[in-house]
Parts: structure tokens; C-alpha cells; sequence
């Protein structure tokens, strides 16, 4: 591939989705955001903003940025998408903005008050269990996997049998917002039977009565979206509730079992466990990147970006940038988070994130009330992923209350 080489503004030749960047990329993205407000990375021709600032006021204008021509590296205004578009993240109005009304409604937090109980009750099961079992475990499957997968794929409504292609599939759709390295070389294989298996569920005739896939044909039978649209705003469920609630509880537990203060304030306080999650997304930043789409030459500062180039948005970066937050690397639980781009900002930011709240506040307040202390009993391993920073496995040794 060959790139225009800037070299008029600051450049990094380092590859982001490199293994060494994704086991740890804190060096990096403070080199990134010391460099400037607009780096170019020569890695992959593309540019980079690293600084709370630019990506906040980057998000905010989704008409110099778009979201249209794909938020990963591919540039579907020159390559065919792997599958078809989200209709919501690979969107920009007047399109996306349907489907995006459809689901806001769907996921406010006055809809998801009448499943708040029934997650308690299920969240308070799982966690008796897993302390049953003993003291020791893996927090990755027996918690951040367990609980997500228990409560979310029920409240969609699709069937039970399949539902271990959830996390592969969606491993391999954050992989594929990257670049075409061995990750996703290895997750290519299962692509095309992950992909017919995730449609298949979005149809009509697989969604239980009541649950958010059938309220989705509902909002199609009204005529809010098209019948055509409904399985892919089902499959937007389906592609972005998984992994990432999974990782930002795994970001909660490993956030806590680091910082034994920050849990006997919890413990002491469990109405702060919504605040902590939030702190919990922004210290650690689950999804780290996405990229936008200059849709005209933008100009940032002293920097033009030309029409149709690719900025990669360091959203992780952001959430620790200095110049933006005092004592970013510390996990505490008195701090404000608010304006963390963890979730993004704008018109794009997560439709899913009171779900995303409340899976973490009934897990963590289960948790709260039954376990005194939570230590790292274990050697850690990270789950490398190009946009997710994810955990493969977190042991853990607790005492009970
Ligand atoms: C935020 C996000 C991640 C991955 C997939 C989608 C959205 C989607 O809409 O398919």
C-alpha cells in the first residue's frame, strides 16, 4: 500500500494494532497525544487524535466526520464491507436516524425498568453459585462472560441453542475494524458461518414475544423503519451488547480487585456502583478506537485533512488524557467521569449504554453485598483484539462478607 506522506505535521510510525501496542498501549498513546492534536501514522496512511479535545469536538461534528464510509480502516467508498453496513454505526443521517430513534426508545431507561428486578434476582443466583464453588476463580467466564450472556440474548429474545457464537462473532467484527493482520486472518475462517448464524436469528419467526428483537419487527409493522431494516437493527444488538458489556464488566472487577479502597467505598455505598462502572469504562476504555471519515478537506487547528482520508479516534487515549483529567491512571470512585468518550459522544454515541449501567449495577451491587475483599490470585492474561481491550482471564480470590 502506498500512502501521500505528510510531512508537515507530526508523524508515528508505530502500528497500533501491532501485538506490543494492544498488550499495552499506554506509551504509546501518551507519545500520541504529546505529539500534537493531529498525528499522522504512517503505519497505515490514515491520522490519529489522541487528546480529550479533538476527539470530543471530532465526535460532536458528524458532518466533517462521518461515520458512513465505515468506522473501521476499510473506506467503503473504495472497498466492498464485510458484511452489510450497520445501519446505525456505519450510518449518517438523514439514514441512520430511524433506526437510531427505534432503538433509543427501545433501551432508555424507562423501558429497562421492568427488567431491573429480574436481573437482580439473576445477578444474586449467579454470584451465590460462583461462591459456592469456592473462592477462587476465573472473573472472566464465571462473571463478565456469565451474567451478560444470561441476561442479554433473553432480553433480544433469540433462542438458546447457538449462543456460544456470540462472543467469536463478535471478537471477529471488532478485529475487522482494524487492519487485515493475523488477527483477523484467524478469525476468517468461522466469519462466514458466525455471520449466517447472527442473521439467522434477526428474523422474525426466531424473536421471543415481548423482547427487544420482537418490539424491533413492531416498530417496522408501525412503519418507523422498513421491514428490510428490522434484522439489521436486530443484528446491531446482537453485534454490540455482547463483547462490550462483557468487557466493561471484566474492566469493573480488574479495576476493584486492583484498588481494595475503591471496594470497601463501594461496599460501604453500593449506590455508587453506577458511578463506578462509568469511572470503570473510562479508566480502562473496553473499545479503545473507532475511525470517522473526513468528508471534506477539515481543517484542525494548523492541520488539513484531506476529503475522504480516515482519522483513528484514540477514545482510550482521551479517557486519559492529563490536560483533561487530574490523576487519569488512578481508578477512583469521587471522581466526576462524565465526559469520558467511553462511549463515545454525539449523535453516534452507545443507544445501548443504559443496558450496558445496568447489567454493571446489578452485578456489582450482587457482588458488593456478598464479598469482603477481591485480590488477583493469579497470572492475568489480555484477550488482544484490534479495537477491544479485552481480558481472556482475570483470577481472582475473594473473602465473603
Ligand atoms: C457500536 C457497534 C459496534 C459493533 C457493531 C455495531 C455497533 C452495529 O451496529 O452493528
Amino acid at each position: 500500500m502506498t500512502h501521500t506522506i505528510r510531512t508537515d505535521l507530526p508523524a508515528s510510525t508505530v502500528d497500533p494494532f501491532s501485538d506490543d501496542v494492544l498488550e499495552d498501549p499506554s506509551g504509546f498513546h501518551a507519545a500520541l497525544r504529546d505529539a500534537g492534536p493531529v498525528v499522522y501514522l504512517s503505519a497505515h496512511g490514515v491520522y490519529a487524535m489522541a487528546r480529550h479535545e479533538q476527539v470530543h469536538a471530532a465526535l460532536r461534528d458528524w458532518q466533517g466526520f462521518q461515520s458512513g464510509a465505515g468506522v473501521g480502516l476499510s473506506n467503503f467508498r473504495h472497498e466492498k464491507p464485510w458484511r452489510p453496513p450497520s445501519l446505525l454505526l456505519e450510518a449518517d443521517p438523514p439514514g441512520h436516524d430511524a433506526p437510531r430513534r427505534v432503538l433509543s426508545g427501545l433501551l432508555d431507561l424507562r423501558a429497562l425498568r421492568r427488567l431491573r428486578e429480574g436481573w437482580r434476582d439473576v445477578a444474586e443466583q449467579l454470584v451465590d453459585t460462583v461462591l459456592a464453588a469456592g473462592t477462587e476463580f476465573d472473573a472472566v467466564p464465571a462473571l463478565a462472560e456469565a451474567f451478560p450472556l444470561r441476561v442479554f440474548p433473553d432480553a433480544v429474545g433469540i433462542p438458546a441453542a447457538g449462543r456460544e457464537n456470540l462472543l467469536p462473532y463478535g471478537s471477529h467484527l471488532f478485529n475487522v475494524f482494524g487492519p487485515a493482520n493475523e488477527r483477523v486472518a484467524e478469525g476468517a475462517e468461522r466469519a462466514p458461518a458466525l455471520q449466517a448464524w447472527v442473521t439467522a436469528q434477526c428474523q422474525r419467526d426466531q424473536l421471543a414475544e415481548g423482547g427487544f428483537g420482537a418490539q424491533i419487527w413492531a416498530a417496522a409493522d408501525r412503519g418507523e423503519i422498513t421491514p428490510e431494516q428490522a434484522p439489521l437493527v436486530v443484528r446491531s444488538l446482537l453485534s454490540a451488547g455482547v463483547d462490550t458489556t462483557v468487557q466493561g464488566i471484566a474492566a469493573a472487577l480488574h479495576a476493584f480487585a486492583t484498588h481494595p479502597r475503591q471496594w470497601q467505598r463501594l461496599r460501604e455505598q453500593p449506590g455508587l456502583a453506577r458511578i463506578a462502572f462509568d469511572e470503570a469504562v473510562r479508566w480502562a476504555s473496553p473499545v479503545q478506537t473507532f475511525f470517522r471519515t473526513a468528508t471534506a478537506d477539515v481543517r484542525i487547528g494548523d492541520v488539513v485533512i484531506p476529503d475522504g482520508e480516515k482519522i483513528l479516534m484514540f477514545l482510550g487515549a482521551a479517557n486519559r488524557d492529563p490536560r483533561r483529567w487530574s490523576d487519569p491512571d488512578v481508578f477512583d470512585l469521587s471522581r466526576d467521569p462524565s465526559g469520558h468518550v467511553g462511549f463515545g459522544f454525539g449523535l453516534h454515541q452507545c443507544v445501548g449504554q443504559h443496558v450496558a449501567r445496568l447489567e454493571a449495577e446489578c452485578l456489582l451491587t450482587a457482588l458488593a453485598a456478598r464479598v469482603r475483599t477481591i485480590e488477583i490470585a493469579g497470572p492475568t492474561r489480555r484477550r488482544l483484539n484490534n479495537t477491544m481491550r479485552a481480558w481472556g482471564a482475570l483470577p481472582m480470590r475473594v473473602t465473603t462478607a
